[in-house]
């Protein structure tokens, strides 16, 4: 290792327990399972014996981070000091030379958050305790609502509202339009990736524009103005159709409305904010400060949705959400249900301390995916409350996650009516 390292094996300042020999990276695996849906976990560990998890899932390209991770990550790692998580992220990142992207960054992540969960048990600590200690008690979360029609998905809402939710999104089917965003089948958790190939939806936008204010004409008619409401446009308008329905929506006070256009052009968001005071959230997508820094710096939008997985890591998203609070911008992390455990458990340590803090969202987990990473963190009173167990407290059960081999599933792609492509 060329780097200058203190005499192995002597205790370092920082840690009497934890001399240099002992955090000597010495093994990382890449675990691929797929107890209900795909995930991939990084697990790395230490000569003194302690393990940390990174989630390194990206829904339909699971196999192109878990090589990635495989090929170019894991074989750099071993030796190298696992308290330096700086210099490892910055290793990663500039060492990769080609620059950014989900695939990259969700690698990148994966050790990021890894390295973080060995600190924290290294320390004795929580990760919200590395990070800086409680900003607040719990983290305030949304659930998500959905119907084939306004009726059904109204009724959906007050159920999460008898269940102690505060925060709900409401997402309807659009009249001739089969497969509109966000709907589950039948009763099922919502997952989109559901096939080998992408399935090919149509997309209407007029019919769409039509019905999502009437669902929360409805939704407020049905259950108050107590409940935070949330909305997921999920790229499909254009930026006038986007300011148009961020205007149509403002009676009815959404907490947000969510990628109500395509953000690759940062500037587009400057038409909706001319038009509307309803408040707005995008980034799930994104995977750096650079994806976003136009949006944030111009407060173009009010929350800021990119999460732990897909952006790096605790110590990129760290330096993302400071620079959001420069302009009053807050979290909102991406919390579906193609994101795991690990990094539910590492959202929440981080929003448990993230002064700028807004959101989280919270799609359950299946049981079985549950049962492969058992972890501390607990519902209670509209919140996600973490644990007190050192690190971001999600462990995985490798037995249990061998028996779930890797399913190939691809996101669906969507099309307009007259064939041409648009944006899922
Ligand atoms: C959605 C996601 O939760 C959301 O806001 O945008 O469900 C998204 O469709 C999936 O994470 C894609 O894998
Ligand atoms: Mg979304």
């Amino acid at each position: 290792m060329s780097h200058v390292e203190s005499e192995a094996g002597t205790p370092d300042r920082w840690h009497a327990q934890a001399s240099t020999r002992d955090r000597e990276i010495v093994a990382a695996s890449v675990i691929v399972s797929c107890p209900g849906r795909n995930f991939v976990t990084l697990k790395i560990q230490t000569r003194g014996g302690v393990h940390g998890l990174g989630d390194a899932t990206l829904n339909g390209r699971e196999l192109a981070v878990a090589a990635y991770l495989r090929e170019h990550v894991a074989p750099n790692l071993i030796g190298r000091d696992a308290g330096r998580i700086e210099d490892i992220w910055q290793f990663l990142y500039r060492g990769a030379y080609w620059r950014r992207g989900p695939v990259t960054m969700t690698a990148i992540a994966a050790v990021d958050v890894a390295l973080w969960d060995i600190l924290g048990k290294l320390a004795g600590m929580p990760l919200y305790q590395l990070l800086g200690g409680r900003s607040r008690d719990g983290a305030l979360v949304y659930a998500h609502a959905n119907g084939r029609d306004i009726s059904e998905a109204s009724d959906e809402v007050g159920k999460y509202i008898e269940q102690g939710f505060l925060a709900v999104r409401a997402q309807c089917g659009v009249p001739g339009i089969n497969k509109a965003y966000g709907i589950s089948t039948a009763g099922k958790p919502y997952e989109p990736a559901e096939s080998e190939l992408p399935a090919e939806t149509v997309w209407n936008t007029p019919r769409y524009l039509e019905t999502a204010p009437k669902l929360f004409e409805r939704v407020r008619a049905d259950h108050g103005n107590q409940v935070e409401l949330l909305h997921d446009v999920h790229h499909r308008l254009t930026p006038i159709e986007a300011a148009r329905l961020a205007r149509d929506l403002e009676p009815y006070r959404l907490f947000w409305l969510e990628d109500a256009t395509p953000a690759d052009n940062q500037k587009c968001f400057e038409l909706i904010r001319q038009h509307s005071v309803t408040p707005l959230a995008v980034g799930e997508v994104f995977n750096s400060i650079w994806d976003c820094k136009h949006l944030i710096e111009q407060q173009l939008i009010d929350y800021i949705r990119t999460t732990i997985v897909h952006g790096g890591g605790i110590s990129h998203i760290r330096r993302l959400a400071d620079f959001a609070a420069l302009y009053q911008v807050r979290t909102g992390f991406h919390g579906a249900t193609d994101l795991s455990p690990v990094c539910m458990g590492a959202a929440l340590h981080f929003d448990t301390w993230v002064p700028n803090f807004g959101i989280q969202e919270y799609m359950f987990h299946s049981e079985l995916a549950n049962e492969v990473f058992p972890h501390d963190y607990h519902f209670r009173d509209g919140r996600l409350h973490v644990g007190d167990t050192p690190g971001h407290g999600v462990d995985i059960d490798e037995q249990l996650a061998a028996r779930f081999p890797y399913l190939p599933r691809q996101l669906p792609v969507a099309r307009l009516e007259d064939g041409a492509m648009w944006d899922w």
